[in-house]
């Protein structure tokens, strides 16, 4: 079952909430769970299964990804298992950091401005301090977060006046790639990872941030977004425009009815900061854990090394046939490897059916994203905490990775 969950439009497009607050709540969750009732009685009287369905999958990213984690929070009955890739979970906080990083770069006439023509040359001034920072130098990022990047590299000297950054726009560079602290050094938001190419939120205003505020929040066509401060997103979190932040860090209904939650989170995500899903398990943990749970019983959280929103990286293994992803000459599965280390459906089919809960996960690159141009390398995803470290012999076969704790 899929749903446009009661209205069509662009992605990026959220004029269609205008005076529509009944389809607003469609969208936070409604929607969602009325296609699930509707589709299992469809199934059911379809297949004339005299059990009805044994059991019930979820698989999506992004928007979905928030649907999914949202309806097991309202209804944990729906799924025994779900799929979460890059949740956009927390709406006003993402809706509002994606407002208020593309500020930082406003207006274009501003010292602080950075232009587009320099955004390669921060990403490589990235790449080239943090790809070693993780133990091979292998034109991945591992570990964006524990790389120590000195900022001031990039600065403009007397001898270096193109390919530089002012003082001013290494202030611009710093707030984007850090966490937005605002009002009483209250944490808002993560910020973008190391390595992350910032075109997309850096660049321009992009109207996923300001449509929600001018039509979810305010419904009001004459909105002014470059008024925006950290008050409307305090105002927007007492509306929680249709109920859609999957926020409920009480997970335990979902456990207690045997539900299974795998999630990734690719490390280079570009749209939704990675330390956004880092942000939802540790809240979790820090929710179950003094009530005597292992959240790791049933929910396993793996980020993606340099893996883009949902899908996607020139150099790393991503593909896990993930919801949403997809690679060329595959219709299902990762061909040639069809198995619950591969696929993470099969995982969580194997974890909820099977009882085996996934050690690790590996994932595929394949040649241009061509299945028929064959394997390009593929590497072990580690339950997080824990990180794929890289032990001796040919970097692109996993075998020659292993999961390790940092600690
Ligand atoms: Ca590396």
């Amino acid at each position: 079952m899929s749903t446009d969950t009661g209205h069509i439009s662009a992605a990026v497009d959220g004029s269609w909430a205008l005076n529509a607050p009944e389809t607003l709540i469609d969208w936070g969750h409604r929607a969602m769970h009325g296609s699930i009732m509707l589709s299992k009685h469809i199934i059911t009287n379809y297949y004339a299964a005299p059990d009805g369905i044994k059991y019930s999958y979820y698989a999506s990213c992004s928007t979905g990804g928030r649907q999914g984690l949202k309806e097991i929070q309202l209804h944990p009955e729906s799924f025994d298992g779900i799929s979460i890739g890059a949740p956009a979970w927390w709406s006003p906080h993402l809706a509002g950091a994606t407002l208020w990083q593309g500020l930082y770069n406003y207006p274009d006439s501003d010292p602080k401005y950075i232009g587009p023509s320099l955004f390669s040359t921060i990403t490589e001034e990235m790449k080239r301090q943090c790809d070693p920072q993780d133990g091979l130098v292998d034109d991945i990022i591992s570990d964006p977060y524990a790389c120590n990047f000195d900022f001031e590299a990039l600065l403009c000297t007397d001898t270096n006046s193109s390919a530089c950054l002012t003082p001013e726009q290494l202030t611009t560079l710093y707030k984007f790639y850090n966490d937005w602290v605002d009002t009483n050094q209250e944490f808002v938001f993560p910020g973008i990872s190391l390595g992350t190419d910032p075109g997309f939120l850096l660049a321009s205003i992009q109207t996923l941030g300001s449509d929600f505020f001018q039509y979810f929040v305010y419904n009001d066509t004459n909105y002014d977004y470059t008024k925006f401060t950290y008050k409307d997103v305090q105002f927007a979190d007492t509306i929680n425009p249709g109920n859609a932040s999957a926020d409920d860090f009480d997970l335990s209904p979902f456990l207690e009815r045997g539900g299974k939650i795998l999630k990734y989170h690719g490390t280079a995500d570009p749209l939704i900061p990675t330390g956004s899903s880092i942000y939802f398990y540790k809240k979790v943990l820090q929710t179950l854990g003094p009530k005597g749970i292992n959240i790791e019983d049933f929910y396993r959280f793996f980020l993606i090394p340099d893996m883009n929103h949902c899908s996607g990286s020139k150099t790393g293994p991503w593909y896990i046939a993930g919801g949403s992803q997809s690679v060329a000459g595959a219709t299902h599965s990762v061909p040639g490897y069809e198995d619950a280390e591969h696929d993470i459906i099969l995982a969580m089919v194997n974890w909820v059916e099977g009882n085996e809960a996934p050690e690790h996960l590996i994932a595929t690159k394949f040649v241009n994203d061509t299945v028929a141009l064959g394997v390009q390398s593929q590497r072990p995803l580690c339950v997080y905490p824990k990180q794929a470290k890289y032990i001796s012999g040919n970097p692109n076969l996993p075998e020659n990775w292993e999961c390790r704790s940092l600690y």
